[in-house]
Order: C-alpha cells, then structure tokens, then sequence
C-alpha cells in the first residue's frame, strides 16, 4: 500500500485557499488519485463548534486558551488523519499549523510557545502559500466580517507566515487567474504524490 500526501494551503485571508483546496481535490479525483479537503479549523467538532463561536465574535477567550482549542482541534483529528494518509487518499489542507503560530503570535504571544503545542504533528509533504498583498486580498469576497479580518492584523499574520516559511513551501503569486494558479497547483502536486507515496510519514512538525 502506499501512502498518500499531507498537501497544505497557507495565506492570509481571502488569498484563494479555499477555491484552489476545491478545486485541486476535484482534479486529483478525476485523475487517477483519492483525495479528500480538509480544513482547519474543523468547526464541526464540539472543540470546533466554541472555535467557530469566538472567530464569529459570540464569545470571549483568553488568547491563549484559544490557541490551545485551535491545536487541540488538529491533534483531536491526527488518528483519521494518518489512517486516512497511509489508506492512499491524498489530504489538501485549507490551514493548519502554521496559520495556528502566525495568527497567535501576531497578538504578541511568544513564538516559540504557539509552535510548542503543534509539535510532532504530522509532517506536511509540501506547504503551499498564496501570497498576496494585504490591501488587494481585502478587496475580495466579504472580508471583513470575522475577528481577525482587519488590514492592520493580517500584515502582521502576514509577516509571522514568512517567519515559518522553509524549502518545504512553495510559494505562489495569488494575483494569477484562478484557473492558472490551478494548473501549477495541480503540476506540482502530481509530483509530490509519486515522490512521496513510498516514504513514511513524518511526524516531525516543528
Ligand atoms: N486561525 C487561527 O487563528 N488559528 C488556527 O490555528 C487556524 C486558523 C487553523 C478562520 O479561517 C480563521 O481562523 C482565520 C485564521 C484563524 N481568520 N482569519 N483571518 P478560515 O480559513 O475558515 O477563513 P475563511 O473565512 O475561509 O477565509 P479565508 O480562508 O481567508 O479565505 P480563502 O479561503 O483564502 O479565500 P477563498 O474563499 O477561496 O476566496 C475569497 C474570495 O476571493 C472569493 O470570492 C473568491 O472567489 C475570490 N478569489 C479566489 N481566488 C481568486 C483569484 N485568484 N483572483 C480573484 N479572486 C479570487
Ligand atoms: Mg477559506
């Protein structure tokens, strides 16, 4: 049997992540791959459920117990995720840890204490991040709405996403078309799969 590939999307708000996760799931289905989205938060959970009430402003929580809840939501989710990954289905992850360390370490937590949690979680076969400036993103969609949608705080997110960045990442211009950023994503992510389908899955996050 041979494993499938941890895929991750990165970015600020409203970079694209989504549409490409969707859109990538559907190709890698329609040509010969299992694959499956993801996303984190997972706001279906009962961890999910209180995650998905403080993003949309229904309570309150103290900084750090929410980093806590966004975490324990991804290790809540590890077992499927590596059964899921040694069956042979492909996993396209719209966020995970790092948008876990960039979003909590942007409100000035220490940086070291926000990747401590996320330790020796799965390891990502590859991070694709959507780069985009800030001012252009929020023109998109219905930016704005959720906590952390305000300019100023992205740009800091922004500059915590670089900080994690390392040769696992490839970095893509979110100011394409839609359609072309697509065709690199699924390039590339053909590659990924077959080099990666013989090799064990790491555990080695952080
Ligand atoms: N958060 C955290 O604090 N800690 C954590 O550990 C994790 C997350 C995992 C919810 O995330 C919040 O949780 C998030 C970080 C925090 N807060 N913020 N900011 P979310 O992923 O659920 O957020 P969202 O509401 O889905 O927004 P988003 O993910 O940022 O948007 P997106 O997925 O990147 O973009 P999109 O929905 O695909 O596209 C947005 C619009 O742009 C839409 O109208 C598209 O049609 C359009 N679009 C997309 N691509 C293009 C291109 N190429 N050109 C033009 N227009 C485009
Ligand atoms: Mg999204």
């Amino acid at each position: 049997m041979t494993r499938g590939s941890l895929i991750v999307f990165e970015g600020c708000d409203k970079s694209g992540k989504s549409t490409q996760c969707k859109k990538l799931v559907e190709y890698l289905n329609n040509h010969g791959n299992q694959a499956e989205q993801w996303r984190f938060p997972e706001r279906s959970t009962e961890i999910g459920k209180v995650i998905n009430d403080y993003i949309e402003k229904k309570c309150e929580l103290h900084d750090r117990a929410v980093h806590l809840l966004f975490s324990a939501n991804r290790w809540e989710l590890v077992p499927l995720m590596k059964e899921k990954l040694e069956s042979g289905v492909t996993l396209v992850v719209d966020r995970y840890a790092f948008s876990g360390v960039a979003f909590t370490s942007a409100k000035g937590l220490d940086f070291e204490w926000c990747k401590s949690c996320d330790r020796e979680l799965p390891t990502p076969d590859k991070v694709f991040y959507l780069d985009i400036p800030i001012d252009e993103a929020s023109t998109r969609g219905d930016f704005g709405g959720e906590r952390y949608e305000v300019s100023s705080f992205q740009k800091t997110v922004q500059e915590k996403f670089q900080q994690l960045q390392d040769d696992s990442w490839e970095i893509i211009d979110a100011r394409n078309t839609i359609e072309n950023i697509h065709k690199l994503l699924c390039e590339s992510t053909l590659k990924i799969i077959e080099n990666n389908k013989e090799n064990p899955l790491k555990m080695t996050l952080f």
